[in-house]
């Protein structure tokens, strides 16, 4: 059989692909949950280790052939034990969602309380929101933030689980701009017998630069994506404590999952090999300098940011103010090379699919060199952006200038 490469078997892909390279090179990428990941990373993820199948953990699997995967796995996983000083780590989740599943089959019972941050608050659709499974499969109930404040206020958190006496007791989320307390929610999941669940997926690299205080030796199990500040392949990964490792891993695999997959696995390896480096921790650090930076410029130029700022990657903008809905500005964003989500706020009084808000961070420009002193330009083009968002001239010249920029800042991996 003749065996082209992509171009020559499929030119459509190949287009699409290539388009879609392009378009990160031209446009400044604030989704906070996205990044770009290295050029190590991306060949790692594609390798002929998509080939083989691996059920099973190293030393105990149930296919031959696994004398190079079973070393690709036991790096990965001795790599991330080593990083955030884990007794154990399960490097085979396939995302954050199958990998918080796991955690549910670990520890629950279909009908148990289980308590998460909701979701319109920052909380993540698997800490038992409604529409998810976990949110019908269990009794899900919730803390959300001080309408006041836009934080999360513990005394609140402690009251709800005295009354409701959760198995699980998640912390983190999505849309949080402010440090996570994780002590002040280990004594209160102590004080209810709940197991804490650090869900870190945001974080992560933060996490293991240092940028954010970590969870561990507070939380029992720890969740999180490979993909965001980590900069690592899209994946998942659960660490726990010495005593929940038979069960997170009996969760993985058989419980939830077949076969790991391996290239992935591999390309994680080598993302949490160079977040072990001292120019990792740099970065971490960066961007949150970053998004301090870009904050404040928001806030001279009469945003309305939740929470009052931001103490990580992540700034949530509440539009009300500007008489904008978020969607609206989402939209004449990504027409000006400017790429966030539209996001509910707190107590949002529209709809998911057309809330008041828009969500942006800082992983992916810090990933190609930004500082602050560029923040001052990217809140200036945002500003105007939304201020003139049926104005396609407008926008357009902004594209243009954003594509200047971004070309004087070359993003690592493409
Ligand atoms: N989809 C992720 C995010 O954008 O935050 C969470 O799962």
């Amino acid at each position: 059989m003749s065996d082209p490469g992509l171009r020559e078997r499929d030119p459509e892909i190949a287009d699409l692909v290539a388009k879609e390279e392009q378009r990160q090179r031209d446009c400044l990428r604030l989704i906070p949950s996205e990044n770009y990941v290295s050029r190590a990373v991306l060949e790692a993820s594609g390798t002929v280790l998509t080939n083989k199948y691996s059920e099973g953990y190293p030393g105990k699997r149930y296919y031959e052939g696994q004398q190079l995967i079973d070393p690709v796995e036991r790096l990965a996983i001795d790599r991330a034990r080593a990083l955030f000083g884990v007794d154990h780590a399960n490097v085979q989740p396939y995302s954050g969602s199958p990998a918080n599943l796991a955690v549910y089959l670990a520890f629950c019972k279909p009908g148990d309380t289980i308590m998460g941050m909701a979701l319109p608050a920052g909380g993540h659709l698997t800490h038992g929101w409604g529409v998810s499974i976990t949110g019908s499969f269990f009794r899900p109930v919730r803390y959300g933030v001080k309408k006041a404040t836009g934080r999360v206020d513990l005394d609140e958190v402690r009251e709800i689980a005295r009354k409701e006496r959760p198995k699980i007791l998640w912390a983190g989320g999505t849309a949080i701009p402010r440090t996570v307390d994780f002590a002040g929610f280990a004594s209160i999941a102590k004080e209810v017998g709940a197991i804490l669940v650090a869900d870190i997926a945001h974080i992560a690299g933060l996490v293991a630069g240092g940028a954010h205080p970590s969870p561990v030796g507070h939380a029992e199990v720890i969740s999180t994506t490979t993909h965001k500040t980590l900069r690592g392949p899209r994946g998942g990964m659960l660490m726990c404590n010495a005593n929940h490792a038979a069960a997170i891993d009996k969760a993985v695999f058989p419980g939830l999952q077949g076969g790991p997959h391996n290239h992935t696995t591999a390309a994680i390896a080598v993302a949490l090999k160079e977040a072990a480096t001292d120019e990792f921790k740099a970065y971490a650090h960066q961007i949150v300098k970053n998004s301090r930076a870009l904050a404040e410029e928001l806030l001279a130029r009469g945003f309305d940011l939740v929470s009052g700022g931001s103490d990580n990657h992540l700034i949530l903008i509440d539009l009300t103010n500007k008489d904008v809905p978020g969607k609206t500005a989402a939209r004449a964003l990504d027409r000006a090379g400017i790429e966030t989500n539209y996001n509910t706020v707190p107590d949002d009084p529209r709809k998911p699919f057309d809330p008041s808000g828009v969500r942006i961070g800082t992983p992916a420009m810090t990933s190609r060199g930004l500082r602050e002193a560029e923040m001052k330009k990217v809140a200036s083009w945002m500003d105007e952006a939304i201020r003139n968002h049926a104005d396609e001239s407008a926008l357009g010249r902004i594209a243009g200038e954003v594509r200047e920029l971004c070309h004087a800042f070359p993003a690592p991996g493409l």
